[in-house]
């Protein structure tokens, strides 16, 4: 992607999963807002952009962050919300593992807590080695967990997979990582 892309799509990742009241949005309950409306809002708040370059971010993102709608309408983003949406996601069952990419310095207290959303609406975890590495990253020396979802599952947890391929889910108790140096 390039700058101009980037820089749209970290405003649009702060409005559609973070602060949409920034520029006075309100989103639904399923985290869609009208993109006529976004264009409006954000130019009246310094940042103008065309329905044609928010096309071309939703289509050219690297993560497939976000989705506009069958009508072509509304915008959401797939995952990351802080915000309490309902994505309307049908339950799924996960492989028997996957990954959480975080960092070392945070080990100890998932080894006490177990993985929480946090700041978030839901732990996010990868089957993709790379994707949970590269997330890991971003916060210090990366470090690999594995989650034995499917044993979660049939325990009781929920999954869902969002649209751009994340697994989420409320919480993953202590019992069910796997740590490197075990
Ligand atoms: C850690 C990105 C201490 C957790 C990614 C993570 C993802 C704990 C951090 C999406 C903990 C939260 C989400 C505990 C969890 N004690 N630390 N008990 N439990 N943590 O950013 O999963 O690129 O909210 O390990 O691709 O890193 O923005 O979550 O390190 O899909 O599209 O607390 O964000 O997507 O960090 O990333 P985050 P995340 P985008």
């Amino acid at each position: 992607m390039n700058k101009k892309l980037d820089s749209l799509s970290k405003f649009l990742s702060l409005i559609l999963r973070h602060k949409p009241e920034t520029i006075g949005l309100t989103l639904d309950a399923e985290g869609w807002a009208s993109i006529a409306e976004l264009i409006t809002l954000a130019h009246a708040h310094g940042k103008g952009f065309t329905e044609s370059l928010l096309g071309e971010v939703v289509a050219m993102n690297d993560k497939q962050r976000f989705a506009i709608s069958e009508d072509g309408m509304r915008i959401r983003a797939n995952q990351g919300h802080s915000l309490t949406v309902d994505l309307s996601l049908p339950a799924q069952i996960p492989p028997e593992i996957l990954l959480h990419g975080t960092a070392t310095r945070f080990v100890a207290s998932i080894r006490k807590q177990g993985l929480i959303a946090g700041s978030r609406q839901y732990v996010h975890l990868s089957a993709n080695r790379e994707t949970a590495l590269t997330v890991g990253s971003r916060y210090g020396v990366p470090v690999l967990l594995q989650v034995e979802a499917l044993a979660m599952q049939q325990a009781g947890h929920v999954f869902f997979l969002s649209e751009n391929g994340v697994w989420l889910t409320a919480a993953v108790p202590e019992k069910y990582l796997k740590f490197p140096e075990n």
